[in-house]
């Protein structure tokens, strides 16, 4: 699909500004523009894409017999992981306004060892998340095992290591991590 990337400066007085509030009142990325609809939360915007613009065969629908798993994945890696790495996340930047106790820090890391368990199982006979293939799910999650990798160094092994390792050696995936860079060598030169 056409799309334009726009990207922000990661920057927290921005990102609380009014003129940014009005597109997120959250005060965070990614925001998707489709028209003169907005809408917040990666998830649903995945969602809202592969059900407004597809089919698409990384949807998988209620006829495959691995529609539950599909969608408890889809969902997980981000209110389930990566909103847990993302508080130990910014507990450890040191930042004031991101600080929360030792106790509900680790508590938050105990739930992505949690799931990370979960997921080490769930791929004992299958490369993705559904034996149909790779799915929208794996990109929720491959968003969230990459975020994990540099927030707080889980250390994959095992199933979650080679799932993590293909799911990084997509074309897909490396063209728009090439992307990424480009802008980011871009804002650098100013
Ligand atoms: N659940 C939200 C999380 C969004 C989120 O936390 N985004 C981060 C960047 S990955 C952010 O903008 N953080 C800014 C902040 O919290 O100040 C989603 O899936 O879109």
């Amino acid at each position: 699909m056409p799309y334009a990337l726009v990207t922000k400066e990661y920057d927290g007085a921005y990102f609380a500004s009014g003129e940014f509030r009005a597109i997120n009142p959250m005060g965070k990325v990614p925001v998707l523009c489709d028209g003169d609809r907005l809408i917040i939360e990666s998830t649903a915007i995945m969602d809202y894409i592969l059900n407004t613009h597809g089919p698409s065969e990384l949807g998988v629908g209620p006829d495959n017999p691995e529609y539950s798993a599909y969608l408890q994945w889809f969902y997980m890696a981000e209110s389930g992981m990566a909103n847990y790495i993302a508080v130990s996340f910014g507990h450890r930047s040191g930042q004031d306004h991101y600080w929360v106790s030792d106790e509900f820090d680790t508590y938050c890391r105990l739930q992505v060892t949690k799931a990370l368990e979960m997921l080490e199982s769930r791929l004992a006979d299958r490369d993705y998340v559904v034996k149909t293939g790779f799915s929208a799910a794996d990109i929720s999650l491959g968003y969230t095992l990459f975020f994990a990798e540099f927030a707080i160094q889980p250390g994959f092994t095992g199933n979650v290591k080679a799932y993590y390792d293909r799911l990084m050696s997509r074309p897909a995936l490396q063209k728009a991590l090439a992307l990424q860079k480009a802008l980011g060598d871009l804002a650098h030169k100013g």
